[in-house]
Formats: structure tokens, C-alpha cells, sequence
């Protein structure tokens, strides 16, 4: 592999820096559920991170296997692929456009949308189908907050998001490995849970490319698939949207894709994984270990609802 082709983790803007160049992040302190929040690029230490039972005193996953082990179709089926082909992706200007049941459908900059929401920093737990798991400390914004800003309506039951759709900058979406774009969905109280957050960056620097620039999904106690990547769109829909592994491979990945040790996939279980970097597997835990979120699943069946 030319590694000279790769970044060093020193050469990446450090986040603060790139979003000041951006303008748009107004540094108000964080109370209650909001975690640590990034100043002067320093990354904010651990202890000020929000509580998050069952990973907070779990190790870091290394920046090299955050930004160098990835899953991102549209940059090739790899884990190395997307790191590799992905470092000349355009994320500057980026423009998000607002539709379906708003108040308000139209295009913004990314500037605008997020313009004075208050990034912090969330260690959570990626974990993903394949078995394998990683502990990230993310940063970003509660999607509750951008959800109010924006005014879903009444009807607004769920709210979808799509990655960009360029076959010229993204070589993986000339090939039919997936339906193309690539589209993810939560129901409205998923969304608008605390728990969920709309990342745009990692380890106090800017998002690399790889992990979805400039702007992705991050739902900690669902499998890493619903977290998409490079998003360009945000649809409030009425009924359930169709979502890309769901409409792909509906046998083996559901709407709701919520970490369950107890539901396998068809072709593995799903009751162990393997933190990259250790040797041992652990056991997987319910919700990811997120059992605050159980209540918004009471009373469903979650081996049909998978
Ligand atoms: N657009 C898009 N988003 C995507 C994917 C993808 O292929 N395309 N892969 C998903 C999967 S399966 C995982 S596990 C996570 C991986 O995120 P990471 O590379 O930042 O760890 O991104 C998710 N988001
Ligand atoms: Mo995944």
C-alpha cells in the first residue's frame, strides 16, 4: 500500500479549526445530557464525557483503525478501500436539502442547517453486523435539536436521510452492490432521542471522508449500517421508508437494526463480537448497551421487528 498517499493523523485539520474557517459553530458551555465540548482542538477528556453505561470506561478504538477500517460502499467493499479512495472527496461547499413533511422544504449549506447547534464530543460504541466493534469518540450534535429547528409536521412519523449520489466521485456506485443511493431512516422518537447524533467530526478533528465528510448519522445502540454516510438529504415521511440493506437483503437486515444479542443474522450470530484491537471476543449487549433507549421498543416483538 503507498502509504504516502495516506495523511498523517497530525496533517488533518484539527475540527475546531476547520469548523472556525467554516464559521458556524457558536461555543456555548454544555449542561445536563450534552457531553464534553471541544475547545481549541484539544480533544475533551474522558471523565467529562457523558455517562453511557457500558462503554464509557471502555478503551479508544486507535484513530488508525477508526479511520482506516471502514465501511463506506460507495468507496469500494473493503475495509481499506474507503480510506483509500475517498481522500480526494469533495466536502466543501455541501448543501442538505430539507423536504417531505416540513414547514419549511429547501436546499441549505451544511453552514446554515447546523449554524449555532453545539457540537460536543460522544464516546460511543460502534458495533457492526460482521461481528466486529469499536469505541469512538465522536463529535457532533444532537439531531433533536436540528429536528426542532427544522418544524417536521404533525404527519412527520419518520425521517430518512440519503447519502450523495456521484458516480464520478464515488467509484463504488457504478456497480450494482447496492441500490444506489444509499438511504437510512429512523422512526421520529428514535431521532429525536438524545442518544442520537448527527457527527462531523472524530477525535476533535474534522470527519476524514472516509467516515462519511461532511456530515453523517450516528445512532449508538442500532447496527453501524443505519448510520449513513455523506448526507445530502432529509425527508420527513408519513409512512416507513424504504431503507438500502432492508430493500437489498430484506431477510437479513430489518428497519429498526437495533444490537441484539438475542436476534442473529441468517448467516451468524449475533451474541458475541470482536472489539478491534482485542483478541477475545466479548458478549454483545443489549441496545449496544444502551438500555435507556428499551422504552421506545416496548411492547414490540423485536425478533420481527429486527
Ligand atoms: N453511505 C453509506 N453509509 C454507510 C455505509 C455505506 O456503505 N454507505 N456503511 C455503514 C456501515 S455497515 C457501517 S458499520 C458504518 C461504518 O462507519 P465508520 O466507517 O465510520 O466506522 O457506516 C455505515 N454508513
Ligand atoms: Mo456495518
Amino acid at each position: 500500500m503507498p502509504r504516502n498517499h495516506h495523511p498523517h493523523p497530525s496533517e488533518v485539520t484539527p475540527e475546531s479549526v476547520y469548523l472556525n474557517r467554516r464559521a458556524f459553530i457558536k461555543r456555548a458551555s454544555v449542561a445536563g445530557i450534552g457531553g464534553a465540548l471541544i475547545a481549541g482542538g484539544v480533544v475533551a477528556k474522558q471523565r467529562n464525557a457523558p455517562r453511557v453505561e457500558g462503554t464509557f470506561d471502555d478503551e479508544l478504538t486507535p484513530w488508525e483503525t477508526v479511520t482506516g477500517y471502514n465501511n463506506f460502499y460507495e468507496f469500494g467493499t473493503g475495509k481499506g478501500d474507503p480510506k483509500k479512495n475517498a481522500q480526494d472527496f469533495k466536502t466543501d461547499p455541501w448543501a442538505i436539502e430539507v423536504t417531505g413533511e416540513v414547514s419549511e422544504k429547501r436546499t441549505f449549506s451544511l453552514e446554515e442547517l447546523i449554524d449555532g447547534l453545539t457540537i460536543e464530543e460522544r464516546i460511543y460504541r460502534l458495533r457492526c453486523v460482521e461481528g466486529w466493534s469499536m469505541v469512538v469518540p465522536w463529535n457532533g450534535f444532537m439531531l433533536k435539536d436540528l429536528i426542532e429547528r427544522l418544524g417536521p409536521t404533525e404527519d412527520a412519523n419518520f425521517v430518512e436521510f440519503t447519502t450523495l449520489m456521484d458516480r464520478r466521485q464515488m467509484p463504488g456506485q457504478n456497480s450494482p452492490i447496492l441500490p444506489w443511493p444509499y438511504v437510512e431512516a429512523l422512526r421520529m422518537d428514535e431521532a429525536m432521542h438524545p442518544l442520537t447524533i448527527m457527527v462531523t467530526g472524530v477525535y476533535g478533528k474534522t470527519l476524514p471522508p472516509q467516515n462519511g465528510a461532511p456530515i453523517r448519522l450516528m445512532v449508538p445502540w442500532k447496527y453501524g449500517f443505519k448510520s449513513g454516510k455523506s448526507i445530502v438529504k432529509i425527508r420527513f415521511t408519513k409512512r416507513q421508508p424504504r431503507t438500502t440493506w432492508n430493500e437489498a437483503i430484506p431477510r437479513e437486515y430489518g428497519f429498526y437494526a437495533n444490537v441484539n444479542p438475542e436476534v442473529d443474522h441468517p448467516r451468524w450470530s449475533q451474541a458475541t463480537e470482536r472489539r478491534l484491537g482485542e483478541f477475545f471476543r466479548r458478549d454483545t449487549l443489549m441496545f449496544n448497551g444502551y438500555e435507556e433507549v428499551a422504552s421506545l421498543y416496548e411492547g414490540m416483538d423485536l425478533t420481527r421487528y429486527y
